[in-house]
């Protein structure tokens, strides 16, 4: 009988291509070179680059190195790798209150471009949230693609939650503020809604993001306001550009990392906290709709690195 695997587990298995890309090269510095000097700091930023941890991430980890390993007198790189782990785990705090929304009656407006696993993610959380006793709903307003609303319901019938929609090719501020309407008659204390990740260009995404933003604002009273971008983590540094785009069109204030499971571009995960400014709420590791949890620094770098495997 096939084992149903842990979270974690799935987590580690999904990590194997980015800790062959460079905690490998990290492991074998720490071991294998004999002091502390400018070659080690060099090549732990080649590495650490390589891996997708980004230029002004791996930056501020080596400088931050080398203020503890002077501040403790180190002369052994295996001194830095208890000290490296926890730099990393530095990069990816989550505020409090990151989770308030889980409290109160929120909505959570889910934007990412096409084909990241907004859908995806949107199925995983209601199902999520509707077995922690919420009243969820969710609101089809990706109305571009014949399809999506169609894929949608799917998840929506899978995770036993009601949903929203229209036909496609209506205004989205439309089918939201329907959503949002049917939220406040059913009582519902969690909104979900999708959005479209293209629309005929990019401008007009931004323009609908926006209006969809003032839709929420001016009847969205009384529910805790939660933006996530969804970012795809086999896509690495530019997921990190894509969101830059997003970020000028509404206030963020978190983002879902998705397809932990099988890329080797995991390092992102460590950076994208610091050049954003925005916490990774959510990992998503596989296509099920048990397989997305809250982000856990610990947990990430103890996958990636195998402690207590
Ligand atoms: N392996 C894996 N695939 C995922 C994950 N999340 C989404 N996907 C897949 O990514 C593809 C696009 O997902 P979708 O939700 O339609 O993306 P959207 O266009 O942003 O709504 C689908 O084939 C999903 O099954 C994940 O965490 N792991
Ligand atoms: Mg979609």
């Amino acid at each position: 009988m096939a084992e149903k695997l842990s979270f974690f587990q799935k987590l580690k298995n999904g990590l194997k291509k980015t800790r062959l890309n460079v905690v490998f090269g990290m492991e074998s510095l720490f071991m294998g070179v004999s002091s502390i000097d400018e070659d080690f700091y060099e090549e732990l930023e080649e590495t650490l680059i390589m891996g997708d941890v980004g230029v002004q991430t791996t930056e501020k980890l080596i400088e931050d190195l080398r203020a503890e390993v002077d501040a403790k007198h180190l002369i052994h790189p295996r001194d830095c790798r208890s000290i490296i782990l926890d730099l990393l785990k530095e990069q990816m705090t989550i505020p409090d209150g990151a989770y308030d929304f889980e409290k109160v009656p929120s909505i959570l407006f889910v934007t990412g471009v096409n084909g990241v696993g907004k859908t995806t993610s949107i199925g995983k959380l209601a199902y999520k949230y509707r077995r922690q006793g919420r009243s969820v709903l969710v609101a089809a307003c990706d109305t571009f693609r014949a399809a999506a609303s169609d894929q949608l319901a799917i998840w929506c019938e899978r995770a036993g939650v009601p949903m929203v929609s229209s036909e496609a090719g209506r205004d989205p501020s439309s089918v939201l503020f329907n959503a949002l309407t049917a939220a406040r008659a059913r009582g519902a204390d969690m909104l979900i809604c999708d959005t479209a990740g293209r629309l005929h260009n990019k401008r007009n995404l931004m323009e609908e993001l926006a209006k969809m933003n003032r839709v929420i604002e001016r009847e969205g009273q009384g529910f805790l306001r939660e933006n996530l971008l969804v970012l795809d983590a086999t896509t690495g540094q530019n997921a990190v550009q894509q969101a830059k785009e997003f970020v000028r069109t509404s206030d963020l204030t978190g983002i879902i990392l998705t397809k932990m499971d099988g890329t080797a571009k995991g390092g992102m995960a460590i950076s994208v906290e610091n050049e954003l400014g925005i916490p990774v709420k959510f990992i998503g590791v596989g296509e099920g709709i048990d397989d997305l949890e809250k982000f856990s620094a610990k947990d990430f770098i103890d996958a990636l690195f195998e402690e207590n495997a």
